[in-house]
């Protein structure tokens, strides 16, 4: 089962959007592991976006990202990296499908809404910037099998 690290960004907390949100990703079937709500400090902005640095909006994306609260989550489902990506939608707000959540939410390039890892690799080491392994929790939701998860795991094994 894969686990990959969600953010609500500061934009989304101020427009009133957590629930909208998290609801997808409830709707959809997958599991809340690890949840909070919190001040971004520098550091921690500069490392999620280290592969970006010294791009032109490096900075101004680590000043948004630390201007206000946001909420940080850890998702856990099958295939959870490519389908929270495929739930968020594109990068540009000009290519968001209606039915993702920036295409939904968004006409913004960088106030838009969401984060979401984008492999297995930066999922790591997102997740290893906004939690703590004991914040992540190992538990069972009663939707598991009929959503899915549970069930074709045990098909394949
Ligand atoms: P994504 O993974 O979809 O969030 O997109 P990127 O990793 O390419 O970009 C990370 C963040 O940098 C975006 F959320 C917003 C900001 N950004 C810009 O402001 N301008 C750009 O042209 C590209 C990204």
């Amino acid at each position: 089962m894969e686990r990959t690290l969600l953010i609500i960004k500061p934009d989304a907390v101020q427009r009133g959007l957590i629930g909208k949100v998290i609801s997808r990703f409830e709707e959809k079937g997958l599991k809340i592991a690890g949840l909070k709500l919190m001040k971004l400090v520098r550091e921690k902005a500069e490392e999620l976006y280290a592969p970006h640095k010294g791009k032109p909006f490096f900075e101004p994306t680590v000043n948004f990202m630390t201007s206000s609260p946001l909420v940080a989550m850890v998702l856990e489902g099958r295939m959870a990296i490519n389908l929270v990506r495929t739930i968020i939608g594109a990068t540009r707000p000009e290519e968001g499908s209606p039915g993702t959540i920036r295409g939904d939410f968004s006409t913004s390039v960088q106030l838009n809404i969401v984060h979401a890892s984008d492999s297995i690799e930066n999922a790591e080491r997102e997740l290893a910037i906004f939690f703590d392994k004991n914040e992540i929790l190992d538990y069972s939701i009663i939707s598991e099998i009929w959503n899915g998860n549970k069930m074709e795991a045990g098909v394949r094994t």
